[in-house]
């Protein structure tokens, strides 16, 4: 009897980290320098985009450059660094880029254009031409998790002196 209500105890235990899905998407964006400003998808959108993923996802980007001067896609964190030739409206210039990202890139990482004059400041906190990618979400604030681990054991460490007694 103690050792089944042990066995429960170790397998609520271990449940919450057995339920952790593990997802790996693609993920297909349009990146475009337009006006010095990175926008996602359309030149209409707001500038210093964030790109949310998850860790595992594959991100694949068109990057596309309708200013007529050069750019370049700097992206430190995943070891990018595209060179993006004058382009227009009309017939913009496309590169592609792919990242793999796993749990070990959990975080948020900045990406810029490192042609003088486009940002202001260093490395990762650059103003200006930027974007970022965030890989994961914001971690939870612990608490929750801390006293439910410790109500699981306080239910199997309770049980099974219940059954001792009774044993007896
Ligand atoms: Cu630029």
């Amino acid at each position: 009897m103690i050792r089944r209500a042990l066995i429960l105890g170790a397998i609520l235990l271990a449940a919450p980290w057995v339920a952790v899905p593990v997802s790996a998407s693609d993920v297909n964006l349009v990146v475009i320098a337009f006006g010095v400003n990175w926008h996602i998808a359309s030149t209409s959108t707001p500038p210093k985009p964030t790109i949310i993923i998850s860790p595992g996802d594959a991100l694949r980007l068109q990057v596309h450059n309708h200013d007529a001067m050069n750019h370049t896609f700097t992206f430190p964190h995943f070891g990018v660094d595209l060179q993006l030739a004058p382009g227009s409206d009309a017939v913009p210039t496309i590169a592609y880029v792919n990242i793999t990202t796993s749990t070990a890139d959990n975080g948020k990482w900045q990406f810029y254009c490192s042609v003088p004059g486009h940002t202001t400041g260093t490395d990762p906190n650059r103003d200006g031409m930027v974007g970022w990618v965030q890989v994961g979400s914001t971690p939870p604030t612990p608490g929750l998790e801390v006293p439910l681990i410790l109500a699981v054991l306080g239910i199997a460490a309770v049980s099974a002196r219940r059954f001792a007694w009774r044993k007896r």
